[in-house]
């Protein structure tokens, strides 16, 4: 976002996952791509989880959490997650439920609060969501969702006692995966 000149970076945060194909190279070649975009810096990725599937009726999920720094605004972060999505062979008229190879979510955008046709943030169902708070935990255990008034970390807690069938087990980091080349 360019305002009087100056660029202003936000700090962003994407939710990944996979439950198709090769998940974790899926989501390591998902960030491979935010890192070569110009005006994206990836700071931090969290550890990756396996975990079962929420809404839908399919194999478990890779999921992880990448922080970024941008100068987009989040319509133009948006665009760019989608097109990563369908670069990666992500088909979106399979509908909402399908497994997919990736799956790109922009959860938070620095304090934005939206609901537009196209883009709701804070993400409407990141609260209800395990396998989003957890290894959002891990990345930033004391940010606070806009409109929330505890932490993520203790929201997470929360989830735990009220959603026991999300199942959510760590499988490691992608550090080593990250640094090889693309
Ligand atoms: O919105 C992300 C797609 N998705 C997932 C997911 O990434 N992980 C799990 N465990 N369940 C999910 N249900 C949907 S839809």
């Amino acid at each position: 976002m360019v305002k009087h000149g100056k660029a202003i970076a936000t700090t962003a945060y994407l939710g990944l996952g996979s439950n198709e194909g090769a998940r974790e190279q899926a989501l390591v070649k998902a960030i491979g791509r935010l890192k070569i975009h110009p005006e994206i810096t990836v700071s931090a990725v969290s550890p990756v989880y396996e975990t079962d599937p929420v809404g839908m009726v399919s194999s478990p999920f890779l999921n992880a959490i990448a922080a970024v720094t941008t100068t987009l605004t989040a319509q133009q972060l948006l665009r760019v997650l989608n097109d990563i999505e369908k670069s990666m062979g992500r088909l979106r008229f399979q509908g909402r439920n399908t497994p997919r190879v990736i799956d790109l979510d922009l959860l938070l955008f620095g304090e934005t609060v939206s609901t537009s046709r196209r883009l709701t943030l804070p993400h409407p169902r990141m609260k209800e969501r395990r396998f989003v708070l957890i290894p959002l935990t891990d990345l930033a255990p004391e940010l606070r969702i806009p409109g929330e008034d505890s932490s993520v970390a203790f929201m997470a807690g929360k989830l735990a006692e009220k959603y026991p069938e999300q199942g959510v087990r760590l499988v490691g980091t992608l550090d080593q995966k990250l640094m090889e080349p693309l």
